[in-house]
C-alpha cells in the first residue's frame, strides 16, 4: 500500500476503518460476555476467548485482566476489581459492565467483549455522623413523632445495598417509624418526658443491609429534653430557722443565707428574694436581704448590749409562681468580750516583734502593754524568772528590764506575759499569753582575761637571741571584734623583750647576762578591739638562770699583809677578797694555797689566812705564797691565782745587849791630862729588834760617888763617853759609871745595865778591878729620858692608857679564843679524822684583824 497518492490513500483508509467498525459492531453485537465477581484474587481464570475467536489473542487493555496469547484465557491481575469503584453510583441498580478490546485471529481483527463485575456485600451501611442530636421539649405529647433527618449509605448494589433500621437501648421511651421506601425515619415518643427527672436519652440507631450475610452501621442518637417552666421555688432544708449573732457583729457580716430552689433551668428557675411586708421596721433597718443570692447581711455595726430577737419573713418568688414563704429568727446576743486582746507599743528597738537590747544598760522601759476593751480585774504578769518586770501605770503596763542584761550569760530571752481578766458580766475569760523575744546585743563590757595575773618563768643566760619564752594569752568573753585581743608590753618594759601583738608570743631578742641583770619584770597589756577598747594587765617575771661563765676574781693580784711576830698560833693574818659573780655552786669559791714559803694556811670558808706557827721576825721577816681560787662550776670549774706577801712586824721582844764593855769588871785608865771633851771610851750595844725597838739610848744612872759630880759623861745616842770638864787632882782615882742602855720600844722599853769603870792615873798602867761594883741607887730604868728621842713625839698619858687597856683586852681575848679553839679542835678531830689539815684549820675561829694590801 505504502506508495499511493495521498488522495487515494485517504479514501482507501476511510473505507477500511468503516469496515472495521462494521465488523466490530458485528462481533460486539454477538453477546460475548463474561461475569466475574469483584475483588477476585489475582491469577484466577476469568474466562476464555478461544470459544469465540481463533488465536492468537492480544488484549489491548491489561489493567485488570491478563490474556494468554495462545489460549485466549484471561486471568485476574494484581489489581483487584472493585465494583463500587469501577461503576459509578448511578449504575447501582444495573449491571456493572466493563468493555475490553482485543486483537484476535490471524488477520488481527479487533474485537470487543464485555466483562460483567458481580457485586458482593463488601460495604457496610455507613452513617455520615457518628452522633445524631435531637431536642424535644419535656411537655411533648406521647405518640408524637420526630423526623430523623439522617440515613445510612451502603454502596453495594441491590439487596446488598438495601437498608433496614432499628433502635437499641431506647428502653421503650422511643421507637422508630420508617417509611415504606425508607426515605423518612421518624422517632416516636412512647412515654411522657420530664427534664427534671431525666434530661437526656442516648441510644443507638442501627442500619442493616439485606444481604444474606448482613453488615450493619451504627450511630449514636442523643435526645436532649429541653426545659419548660413547670416548677416553682421551694425553700431548701439548708435554710436556717434561727440564727444567733453576737452583739458586736460588724457591718456587712453574713447573718444568714436563705436558699430557695427551683428545679427548672435558666430563666425558668430564676428566684427573687424579698422581705415580707410584715417584717418589722427595726429588722428592715438592721438587715438587708440580697434579692438574688438570698444573703442577709448587717447594714451597720451592731453595738448591742442587750439580747433581742428579730423575726424575718422571707419570700422567694419565681416566674408565674406564687411566692414561697419561710421565717428566720435572728437572736442578737449582748456584746460580750470572749477573749482578751492586748495592744503592744514598743519603745525598744525591735524588728518583727523581736526586741534588740544592748547589754549592760540600766533598767529601761521596753514596751507599753494595754488591754484592748474593758475588762474587770484585768492584770498582766510575767511568767517565770526573767530579768524583766511589768509595772502598772494609769491602766497601762510598762515592760522594762529589771537589771542590766548580760550577753555573755544569756544572749536571748523569751518573756511570757500573761493577761488575766473577766468580762463585764463577771465571767472568767481565758488568760492571754504573749511571748516577747529579746535578743541581747553584745557590748564591749568584758576586758580580756589573763589566765594568770602573774607569770613566772626562768631562762638560762647566754641564750640564743630571738628565743621564744612563752605564750601569753588572754580570753575575752565578748564576741566579734569585742573579743579580738592584741598584746603589747608597756613602755617601761626592757627593749630586749618583744610581745607579738596578735599571737602573744614573748621572745627575748638579745642574749641575757645574769650577772648584769638576773631578774626582769614586764607588764603585758591585752586589749580588745571594741570601742572603746578594754584592757587588762599581767605581769611577767623572768628569772635568768646562771651559767658558769665567770672566773673567780681576786680583788687584787697581789695582797700584802702585815702581822706582828710572836702572835699565837692560828692568828689571822688577813682576809682574801675574791668574788665570782656566778650564782650558787658556779660562784662558790674554794681557796687553796698553791705554794707557800711559810707556816700560813688559808681558811677557804672565811677567806682568811692564818698562821700555823709562832712567827719570829728576827728569824724570817716576810713570807710569800700563791693562792688558787677555784669555783665549783660543773662541768668546767674556773680558777684564778693571786700572790700574797706577808710582812712580819717587829715587837720589842729583845732587850739591848751590851757588847762593850764585855764585863762589869773591865777597867780603863784615863790620863789626868786628858782635856775636856775627849772621848775616852764607847759603850757598844745592839738590839735584835728593829725600828724604835732597836733604837738605843745610853744614860748614866749614877756614879759611884754620888756627892761629887762625875768628870765623865755619856753621849746618849752614840754611847760615846767623853771627859766632861778639866780633870782636877781630886778626880784622880777610880770612877764607876752605871750605864743604862735602853731601847725605844713601846710601851715599855727594854734595857740593859753595865758598869763602866774608869781610872784616872798618870801612870797609865792597865787597871784591874777586883770586884764588880754594886748598885744601890734607885733609878727608874724604863723611864725614857725626856730628851732621848729626836723623832718620837710623846703620846699623851690617856692614849697610853687606852693602848694598854686595848692590848690587854686583845691578849685576853686571844687567850680565851685559843682555849676555845683548842677545845673545839679536839672535838672535831675526833669526828673528822680523815679530813685534811686545811679543813681542820678552817674550823678555827680566828679573831679578825686589819688587813693591808698594796696598790701595785
Ligand atoms: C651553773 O652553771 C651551769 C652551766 O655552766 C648550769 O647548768 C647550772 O645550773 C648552774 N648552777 C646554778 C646553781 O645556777
Ligand atoms: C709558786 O707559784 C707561783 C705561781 O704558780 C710560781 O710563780 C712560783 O715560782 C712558785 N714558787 C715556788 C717556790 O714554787
Ligand atoms: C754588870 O752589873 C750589872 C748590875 O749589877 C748586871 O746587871 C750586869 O749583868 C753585869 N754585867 C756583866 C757582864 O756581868
Ligand atoms: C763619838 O766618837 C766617835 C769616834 O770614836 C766619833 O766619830 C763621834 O762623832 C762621837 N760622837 C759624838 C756625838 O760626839
Ligand atoms: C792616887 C793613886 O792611886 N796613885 C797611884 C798611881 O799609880 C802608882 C803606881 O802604880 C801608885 O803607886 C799610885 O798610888
Amino acid at each position: 500500500m505504502g506508495h499511493e497518492t495521498p488522495h487515494n490513500m485517504n479514501w482507501a483508509g476511510l473505507l477500511q476503518n468503516l469496515l472495521v467498525v462494521v465488523h466490530l459492531w458485528q462481533i460486539s453485537g454477538d453477546s460475548v460476555w463474561f461475569s466475574i465477581p469483584e475483588e477476585e484474587e489475582p491469577g484466577n481464570l476469568a474466562g476464555s476467548l478461544s470459544k469465540y475467536f481463533p488465536p492468537p489473542y492480544q488484549l489491548l487493555t491489561q489493567e485488570y485482566l491478563w490474556m494468554d496469547e495462545n489460549t485466549g484465557n484471561f486471568y485476574t491481575t494484581e489489581k483487584k476489581m472493585d465494583r463500587e469503584d469501577l461503576c459509578p453510583e448511578e449504575t447501582k441498580g444495573e449491571e456493572c459492565i466493563i468493555l475490553h478490546n482485543a486483537v484476535v485471529g490471524p488477520s488481527g481483527d479487533l474485537v470487543q467483549f464485555r466483562v460483567i463485575i458481580e457485586d458482593i456485600n463488601d460495604n457496610a451501611p455507613h452513617f455520615e455522623n457518628t452522633e445524631i442530636h435531637l431536642s424535644v421539649p419535656e411537655d411533648v405529647t406521647v405518640g408524637a413523632s420526630l423526623l430523623l433527618d439522617e440515613r445510612a449509605q451502603d454502596r453495594d448494589a441491590r439487596s446488598n445495598g438495601e437498608l433496614q433500621y432499628h433502635l437499641e437501648d431506647s428502653d421503650g421511651v422511643f421507637t422508630l417509624q420508617v417509611e415504606e421506601d425508607g426515605s423518612t425515619i421518624m422517632l416516636v415518643v412512647q412515654t411522657a418526658l420530664d427534664r427534671e427527672t431525666k434530661d437526656q436519652y442516648q441510644m443507638a440507631l442501627v442500619a442493616t443491609d439485606c444481604s444474606s450475610n448482613p453488615l450493619n452501621g451504627t450511630t449514636t442518637l442523643i435526645v436532649t429534653v429541653t426545659d419548660v417552666d413547670d416548677n416553682c421555688p421551694t425553700f431548701s432544708f439548708d435554710t436556717p430557722q434561727s440564727v444567733t449573732i453576737p452583739g458586736d457583729s460588724p457591718k456587712n457580716i453574713l447573718v444568714a443565707q436563705i436558699i430557695a430552689t427551683d428545679p427548672d433551668l435558666g430563666p425558668n428557675a430564676a428566684i427573687i428574694y424579698s422581705f415580707s411586708p410584715k417584717v418589722s421596721e427595726r429588722a428592715r433597718k438592721l438587715f438587708r436581704l440580697d434579692s438574688l443570692d438570698g444573703n442577709i447581711r448587717l447594714t451597720q455595726d451592731l453595738q448591742s448590749d442587750k439580747s433581742e430577737e428579730l423575726l424575718l419573713t422571707v419570700l422567694a418568688s419565681g416566674h408565674r409562681c406564687p411566692p414561697a414563704v419561710t421565717q428566720v429568727t435572728i437572736s442578737v446576743l449582748p456584746k460580750v468580750n470572749k477573749e482578751l486582746t492586748i495592744k503592744i507599743r514598743f519603745i525598744a528597738e525591735q524588728l518583727n516583734q523581736t526586741m534588740m537590747l544592748p547589754e549592760n544598760q540600766p533598767p529601761t522601759v521596753l514596751a507599753i502593754l494595754e488591754f484592748e476593751g474593758s475588762y474587770k480585774d484585768s492584770s498582766f504578769a510575767i511568767e517565770g524568772e526573767v530579768p524583766f518586770t511589768l509595772s502598772p501605770q494609769n491602766g497601762k503596763y510598762l515592760l522594762s528590764t529589771s537589771r542590766p542584761l548580760d550577753y555573755e550569760m544569756k544572749s536571748e530571752h523569751h518573756i511570757t506575759v500573761v493577761g488575766h481578766g473577766r468580762s463585764a458580766d463577771g465571767t472568767a475569760i481565758a488568760p492571754i499569753r504573749h511571748v516577747f523575744r529579746a535578743i541581747v546585743k553584745d557590748v564591749n563590757d568584758n576586758a580580756p582575761h589573763f589566765l594568770q595575773s602573774h607569770y613566772q618563768l626562768q631562762v638560762e643566760e647566754n641564750n640564743q637571741p630571738g628565743m621564744l619564752l612563752m605564750h601569753i594569752s588572754a580570753t575575752d568573753a565578748d564576741s566579734g571584734s569585742n573579743s579580738r585581743v592584741t598584746y603589747k608590753s608597756d613602755k617601761y618594759a626592757p627593749a630586749i623583750f618583744k610581745v607579738d601583738p596578735t599571737t602573744g608570743q614573748l621572745t627575748v631578742l638579745a642574749s641575757l647576762d645574769r650577772e648584769l641583770q638576773s631578774e626582769y619584770k614586764l607588764t603585758v597589756h591585752a586589749r580588745d578591739s571594741g570601742s572603746p577598747p578594754l584592757e587588762s594587765v599581767a605581769t611577767v617575771s623572768i628569772r635568768v638562770l646562771d651559767q658558769n661563765d665567770n672566773k673567780p676574781v681576786f680583788v687584787t693580784p697581789h695582797f700584802i699583809f702585815f702581822i706582828h711576830e710572836n702572835v699565837p698560833l692560828f692568828t689571822q693574818v688577813g682576809g682574801i677578797e675574791v668574788t665570782d659573780p656566778d650564782e650558787g655552786e658556779n660562784g662558790t669559791i674554794e681557796l687553796n694555797v698553791a705554794n707557800s714559803s711559810g707556816p700560813i694556811v688559808v681558811d677557804s670558808n672565811q677567806g682568811t689566812l692564818c698562821t700555823t706557827a709562832v712567827l719570829d721576825r728576827e728569824v724570817e721577816d716576810r713570807y710569800e705564797l700563791y693562792l688558787l681560787a677555784t669555783d665549783h662550776g660543773r662541768p668546767v670549774a674556773f680558777t684564778s691565782i693571786a700572790r700574797i706577801t706577808i710582812f712580819v712586824e717587829d715587837i720589842n721582844d729583845n732587850q739591848p745587849e751590851v757588847i762593850l764593855p764585855s764585863s762589869n769588871s773591865s777597867c780603863l785608865t784615863v790620863s789626868p791630862e786628858t782635856i775636856a771633851g775627849t772621848m775616852v771610851t764607847k759603850i757598844y750595844a745592839i738590839d735584835r729588834d728593829s725600828g724604835l725597838n732597836a733604837e738605843l739610848t745610853y744614860t748614866v744612872a749614877a756614879s759611884e760617888a754620888a756627892h761629887t759630880s762625875s768628870p765623865f759623861q755619856v753621849e746618849s745616842r752614840s754611847g760615846n763617853i767623853t771627859v766632861a770638864r778639866r780633870l782636877l787632882s781630886s778626880d784622880l782615882g777610880m770612877h764607876h759609871l752605871f750605864i743604862v742602855v735602853r731601847d725605844s720600844g713601846r710601851p715599855t722599853p727594854l734595857y740593859a745595865t753595865v758598869w763602866v769603870n774608869l781610872l784616872i792615873n798618870e801612870s797609865m798602867e792597865p787597871c784591874h778591878l777586883n770586884r764588880v761594883p754594886t748598885w744601890t741607887g734607885i733609878y727608874d730604868m724604863v723611864q725614857i729620858p725626856s730628851k732621848a728621842s729626836i723623832c718620837e713625839v710623846d703620846d699623851s698619858k690617856s692614849a697610853q692608857l687606852t693602848l694598854f687597856v686595848g692590848v690587854g683586852m686583845m691578849l685576853a681575848s686571844i687567850c680565851l679564843l685559843v682555849v676555845t679553839a683548842v677545845f673545839h679542835l679536839k672535838q672535831r678531830r675526833r669526828r673528822l679524822q680523815n679530813k685534811n689539815r686545811h679543813s681542820e684549820e678552817n674550823e678555827i675561829p680566828l679573831r679578825l684583824r686589819d688587813k693591808y694590801y698594796s696598790e701595785h
